[in-house]
Formats: structure tokens, C-alpha cells, sequence
């Protein structure tokens, strides 16, 4: 089977360290827009300087550069796909609806990974990346609930948005969302 995913949620829900796992569990391509990011800037060229200033100000790289990103992987993939901190905006979802409608890679589900603000806090400024000082993940969370979480409504009058607790310990929120797509698989399961 092919599965078609979105993984949603706020910065530091765990959506990249989710997805590593089910990747290699499901043998599904992992398309993390922020990782593809950073892979610019590590690699020092133009662009990559351009994106390190928004990534250190903590806000979104713009919606042309991240959507060339994503057609050019998934155009060129044809086994299933978890998609990873992207669309991250209102333009960005109806820009992939259109790619994927192209592509003829109709979207299965949209797992959102639900997380309490101050635990996000905790955990990013754990993590300790260079975009990840107390001020700047403070702003990344205002843009998420200004920008990203609207986005969930898109999904949910699809009935394509299942919601999935993401506390706990990394393995028991794996499981979990294995469990959801398992029951997707099926047909079966709540949507939020
Ligand atoms: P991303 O790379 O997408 O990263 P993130 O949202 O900050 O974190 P994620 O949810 O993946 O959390 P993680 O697993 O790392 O974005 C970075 C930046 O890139 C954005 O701010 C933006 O500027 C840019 N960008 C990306 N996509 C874009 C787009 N589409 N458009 C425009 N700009 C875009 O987990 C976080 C920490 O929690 C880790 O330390 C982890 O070990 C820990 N953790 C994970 N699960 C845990 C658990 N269950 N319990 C305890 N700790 C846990």
C-alpha cells in the first residue's frame, strides 16, 4: 500500500523525530521541508545564506522556494511519502492540493501531533538548534497558531484530520500514530 501522509503540528510536537521512525518502519520517503532547509544553509550557498537569516528570526521561508522544494521531490517518487512540516500555511495547502491533484498522489490522511504549549518550549529549548533561543521559539509558536494551525479546518472538512496525543515517551506516541494509520488503513478509526 501506498501511504500518503501529512504530519502536522506545532514546532517541537516531534513531528521530524515521528517521522524518522515511521519511515523506516513503513518504507516511506520522509520529505522534511525544515530538514531540506537546513540542508541549504549547511551547504553554504546563496540561498542557504538567504534562508539562515528567516530560519534565525524564526519566521517561514517563503511559500515560492518551499513548494519548488517539494514538487521536484515528489515528482520524482513514486513509492508513499510522509510529508513533514509542510504546508505550514493557507497558501502552501491549497498549492499542494493543486501538485498533488497533478501528480495523481491523492492525500490519505493528515495526522495532527497535539502537544501543551509549555512542553513545546521545554523540548525546543532542549534540543538547543541555533533557531531555537527562548525569543525566537516563542515566535515560531505565535506563527504557528497565526499561520499553521488554520490549516487543520482545511483537512478536517475533508475528513482527512486525525489527531493523535503526542505526549508520552517517543515509542508510545510511535505507537500510537501507527495505530491510526493502521486503522486509516482499514477504514476505520475516529477523525478529529
Ligand atoms: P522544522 O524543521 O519543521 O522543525 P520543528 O517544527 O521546529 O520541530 P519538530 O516538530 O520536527 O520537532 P522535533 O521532532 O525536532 O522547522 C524549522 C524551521 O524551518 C521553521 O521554523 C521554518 O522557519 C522553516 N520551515 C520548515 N518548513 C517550512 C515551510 N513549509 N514553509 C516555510 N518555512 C518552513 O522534536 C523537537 C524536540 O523534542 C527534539 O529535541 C526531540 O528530541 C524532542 N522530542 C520529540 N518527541 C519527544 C517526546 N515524545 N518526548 C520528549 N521529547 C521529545
Amino acid at each position: 500500500m501506498r501511504e500518503r501522509v501529512l504530519v502536522l503540528g506545532p514546532p517541537g510536537a516531534g513531528k521530524g523525530t515521528q517521522c524518522k521512525l515511521l519511515a523506516v518502519a513503513r518504507g516511506l520517503l520522509h520529505l522534511s521541508t525544515g530538514d531540506l532547509l537546513r540542508a541549504e544553509v549547511a551547504a553554504e550557498t546563496t540561498l542557504g545564506q538567504q534562508v539562515k537569516a528567516v530560519l534565525d528570526r524564526g519566521d517561514l521561508v517563503s511559500d515560492h522556494l518551499v513548494l519548488a522544494i517539494v514538487r521536484n521531490r515528489l515528482a520524482l517518487h513514486r513509492k508513499g511519502w510522509l510529508l513533514d512540516g509542510f504546508p505550514r500555511n493557507s497558501t502552501q495547502a491549497a498549492t499542494l492540493d493543486d501538485l498533488l491533484a497533478d501528480l495523481g498522489q491523492p492525500l490519505q490522511v493528515a495526522l495532527q501531533l497535539q502537544v501543551p504549549q509549555e512542553e513545546l518550549v521545554a523540548r525546543l529549548l532542549g534540543r538547543g538548534r541555533s533557531d531555537d533561543s527562548e525569543a525566537v521559539v516563542r515566535k515560531r509558536l505565535q506563527i504557528y497558531v497565526q499561520q499553521t494551525e488554520p490549516i487543520n479546518a482545511h483537512y478536517q472538512a475533508r475528513g482527512l484530520l486525525k489527531c493523535v496525543d503526542g505526549l508520552g515517551s517517543v515509542q508510545e506516541v510511535a505507537t500510537r500514530i501507527a495505530n491510526s494509520l493502521d486503522e486509516c488503513q482499514r477504514g476505520e478509526g475516529t477523525i478529529c
